[in-house]
């Protein structure tokens, strides 16, 4: 019988926890900060040297979040939620870094997390019912619980373009960008994508640079994000209502209460009201404000093209040339089914004389050069690159760990067609193991820290029950699992998600396999069935 790796305590630097966290982005902050409330001896593991996952690794220029920092924070404090001062309706991602750092602070987190050390793998002993959760350091910390808060978009996907190894200038990757900062002034600069990073950070570099060349392979559908400085009004509004406000995004689908959902079809209404409703819906500058105008805009073809046409118009108004403004425009996948971007000047950026836009549907990128990017139009010399090529999205950092459960199954295994879980929170066949945020759960359809939020509570109520009951273990059932990637896959399929090659999808990366990744039931109907399953006993799990 299988029986877990042997450890070697005498030469591994072996230590006990009750619960192991890996990552310390705010889904393992918050869920150090609950199991410590709770008694649990709790480690936290982190490769980077401080806290704050994604809003510590991606300092490209122009980084912000696309959620109003009023509604992207946590919820889980009412002191630290009046505390805390946001200046803008997008915060920097420096602002929302020293937030993080701040909440490290207030809550005393650090000193149960270990930086700048890797968890590489974890291997699951049947006999003592415990994981054993190895770093690139030489430690081995045997653990009850495992939660993987490793992010759904912190690895980067790897270059992947012959030649990337040939350049002989700086490249610069938006989610990995030198905490120094990087100084474009005089160079010619290439950029390599088209998604929200390459979009938030295209116009700062423009203004930099000497001629930025902007290579481009799909067009995105961006709005312009109307960012500017909170007003004190503003802020006192709010904290007056937080609490409402908070429990409002629990019952909203995307946990984004503001617009709140529409009733109508977008085919109860006349072009006239369509269009006005959109114009409204533009001027606010809030990512959903487009897709929820109507309630049809995910799930009817009609109703979609309806808004992307307009989408399309807008953008041959910021764009004067007419030829550079068609290569900007999306035609190939429906609005909202990639993740939409707001910007601060996106498209008219194009309108610059140092700019230029390679559309690479066109001419493809033949290989990156010593000097430069080689399309079949021949050799343009720049002297640094910046790869804004995305992630290995929602299972990347889960298989970074080798991950073995019970008879020594290999995750990576399991997943070998795609991530199979249940609620996206546990996997049959790994006890004990959590994943926050974690494949087939809404997830990245949502404001993540609303969904952090609900998993982090939920693990926590879940070991909490078990504690009570003396219980050494708990995992879901095969078929719960079916059953959840079934309804999954059945309730994508009533949208028009699964057109677009997207991230969500997979399709980023060459030889991932295809499923569609996160939960469209939404944020509040997928609340109320992880409260059913606590509620019955954590249906669909067993014990032992
Ligand atoms: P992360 O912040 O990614 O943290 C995971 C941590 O785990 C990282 O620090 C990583 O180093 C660590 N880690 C991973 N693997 C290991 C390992 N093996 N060993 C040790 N440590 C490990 N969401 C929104 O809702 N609104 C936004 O406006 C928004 N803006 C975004 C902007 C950018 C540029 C990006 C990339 C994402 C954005 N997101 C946004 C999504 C964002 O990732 C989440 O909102 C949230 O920050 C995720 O927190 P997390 O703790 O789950 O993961
Ligand atoms: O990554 P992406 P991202 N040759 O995958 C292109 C969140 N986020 O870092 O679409 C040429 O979206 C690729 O082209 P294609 C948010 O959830 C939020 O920008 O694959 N091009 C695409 O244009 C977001 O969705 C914010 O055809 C190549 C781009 O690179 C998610 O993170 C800011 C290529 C990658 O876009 C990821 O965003 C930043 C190749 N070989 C991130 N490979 C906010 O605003 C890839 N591309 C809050």
């Amino acid at each position: 019988e299988y029986v877990g790796e042997q450890v070697d305590r005498h030469l591994a630097k072996f230590s006990e926890a009750d619960a192991v966290v890996v990552g310390a982005g705010f889904a393992g902050m918050y869920q150090l900060h609950r199991l410590r409330q709770m008694g649990l001896k709790t480690r936290v593991i982190e490769v980077g040297d401080g806290v704050g996952g994604t809003w510590y690794w991606n300092r490209y220029p122009g980084a912000r979040c696309d959620i109003e920092s009023m509604a992207y924070s946590f919820g889980f404090s009412p002191e630290l939620e009046q505390d805390w001062v946001w200046s803008e309706k997008y915060a920097t991602q420096p602002e929302i870094l020293r937030y993080a750092e701040h909440v490290a602070d207030r809550f005393d987190l650090r000193r149960d997390i270990t930086f700048e050390t890797r968890v590489t793998r974890a291997i699951y002993d049947e006999e003592e019912k415990r994981w054993i959760v190895y770093t690139d350091k030489g430690e081995a910390i045997s653990a009850q619980y495992v939660i993987m808060a490793t992010g759904c978009l912190s690895v980067p996907k790897q270059p992947d373009i012959p030649g990337a190894d040939d350049f002989k200038g700086p490249t610069y990757i938006t989610g990995r960008w030198p905490h120094e900062g990087v100084d474009f002034t005089g160079q010619r600069v290439a950029v390599i994508g088209t998604g929200s990073s390459a979009i938030q950070s295209i116009p700062l570099i423009a203004e930099q640079a000497e001629e930025l060349t902007v290579y481009q392979r799909t067009p995105a559908y961006s709005l312009p994000a109307g960012n500017r400085p909170l007003t004190n009004s503003e802020i006192s509004e709010m904290k007056k209502h937080y609490r409402e406000y908070r429990e409002a995004q629990k019952h909203h689908p995307a946990g984004i209460p503001n617009p709140p959902r529409a009733l109508l079809s977008a085919h109860d209404v006349s072009e006239a009201e369509r269009r006005a409703k959109y114009e409204e819906a533009w001027e606010t500058g809030i990512l959903t404000a487009l897709s929820s105008a109507y309630r049809d805009t995910m799930t009817d073809q009609q109703a979609n093209d309806w808004v992307s046409d307009f989408i399309r118009e807008k953008i041959h108004e910021r764009v004067k040339d007419p030829k550079v403004a068609e290569a900007l425009t999306p035609r190939s996948f429906p609005f909202g089914t990639k993740r939409p971007c707001l910007d601060t000047d996106y498209f008219e950026t194009f309108n610059r004389d140092n700019v230029s836009l390679v559309d690479v549907r066109e001419t493809p990128i033949e290989r990156i050069t010593a000097n430069g990017v080689k399309t079949k139009d021949g050799e343009r010399q720049v002297d640094s690159i910046v790869f804004a090529t995305g992630f290995d999205a929602m299972t990347g950092a889960i298989l970074n760990v080798d991950i073995r459960g019970i008879g020594g199954q290999a995750l990576r295994d399991k997943w070998a067609d795609g991530p199979h879980t249940y609620l996206g929170l546990g996997i049959a066949g790994f006890p004990n193991l959590f994943t926050i945020t974690g494949p087939s759960s809404p997830s990245v359809l949502s404001n993540m820290l609303v969904s952090i939020e609900q998993h982090v509570d939920w693990v926590s109520d879940c070991i909490k029950w078990m504690r009570e009951r003396e219980l050494a273990a708990i995992e879901p059932t095969e078929e719960a699992e079916d059953e959840w990637a079934e309804h999954n896959e059945a309730t994508a399929e009533l949208t028009l998600f699964p057109q677009a090659n997207s991230w969500y999808i997979g399709a980023n990366v060459p030889g991932k396999p295809r499923t569609f990744m996160a939960y469209v039931g939404g944020v509040d109907t997928y609340r109320a069935i992880c409260d059913q399953v606590a509620a019955t006993g954590y249906a669909g799990f067993r014990t032992y």
